[in-house]
């Protein structure tokens, strides 16, 4: 039997993780932790136990481990790389000092370990296109480089202490449930919102800035995948590449159009994120996470943008 413990259960990925995970092992098995400010309301709270886990106070944490015998952590606690260019010094303390703690602990109280890593933890003068598994890593954002270490710590832990850490390298992730903030790649979320609402969308992003993309259940899936596979089986753990679909603004316009034919859409280029968008990847190439775990995404760029469409005209037809 698992107990699970969500660190960060009320962002974009941790409130539909915390579901599904609560859906697969029982609802009182997941711990959904949270921070002041940021408390889990409606079916999140309602369906399981949740626990103040702020991750820079390792007593807290180890506190909430103990009570509910916790052999598994979900690490997504994290700022995103347009706010952590903004505020750097919290970008470090939440992602690398809170990974510290969290790995302390883990260490101690023999838990695994799941940390998101990012198309973020890329640089300008790596591969751009099917960037390899191991390659090159010189982010120049703070992001980047809190991601980085965070890999080699995860690695560390692994290698020095046994922790059964894993990880994977996310794209941009879309999902109709919660809204992402402060990230490079929010456009290809905010853009289903003014498709729906009938609104012109204004792109941050420059026609031609390919990033790799995923739909949320397909990110989901991933990391209970990984959590899972077998140990033996795998050759990398911090961090594996992955990734379902690649595409520009106008690649992504041209799609919703076949079913949003009135769709409008303009450039408005926000230089922060247009600068970090250009130093990631075009397009990463995922085969480790293929051959070692059975990696392998459910919805591309068409059927993902059918089943926005389709969940968000729900949602404002309900308003
Ligand atoms: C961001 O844009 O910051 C994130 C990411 C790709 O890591 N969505």
């Amino acid at each position: 039997m698992k107990n699970i413990l969500i660190i960060g259960s009320t962002g974009q990925i941790g409130s539909e993780l915390t579901m599904t995970l609560r859906a697969k092992y029982g609802d009182s098995n997941v711990v959904a932790g949270f921070i002041k400010g940021a408390e889990p309301k409606g079916k999140l709270l309602e369906s399981g136990p949740a626990e103040e886990a702020d991750i820079t106070n390792p007593a807290q944490i180890t506190g909430i481990v103990k009570k509910y015998k916790i052999d598994t952590i979900y690490n997504m606690a994290a700022l995103l790389s347009a706010t952590a260019e903004a505020k750097p010094q919290l970008a470090w303390k939440i992602g690398v000092e809170g990974l510290f703690n969290v790995l302390e602990i883990a260490g101690e109280m023999k838990c695994a370990v799941f940390t998101p890593s990012s198309i973020g933890a890329f640089g300008t003068n790596t591969p751009k296109d099917n960037t390899p598994q191991d390659t090159v890593q010189r982010p120049q954002t703070m992001y980047g480089v809190t991601k980085v270490t965070g890999e080699l710590l995860s690695d560390y832990y692994f290698k020095r202490f046994g922790v059964d850490t894993r990880s994977v390298r996310y794209p941009g992730l879309i999902s109709h449930v919660t809204a992402p903030g402060g990230g490079t790649t929010d456009y290809a979320v905010e853009i289903f919102y003014s498709a729906v609402k009938g609104e012109v969308f204004k792109s941050p992003i420059a026609a031609g800035t390919f990033m790799d993309m995923m739909y949320m259940p397909d990110a989901l899936s991933a990391a209970i995948k990984l959590m899972e596979a077998d140990p033996s089986k795998l050759v990398h753990r911090n961090s594996f590449n992955i990734t379902a679909m690649s595409f520009d603004p106008e690649m992504l316009k041209s799609t919703i159009l076949k079913y949003v034919p009135d769709f409008k859409m303009e450039y408005q280029i926000d230089p922060v994120r247009q600068a970090i968008a250009d130093s990631w990847p075009n397009s990463l190439d995922d085969s480790c996470a293929r051959e070692e775990w059975g990696w392998s995404p459910q919805y591309n760029l068409d059927t993902m943008t059918k089943n926005m469409l389709e969940e968000l005209n729900i949602k404002y037809l309900m308003k």
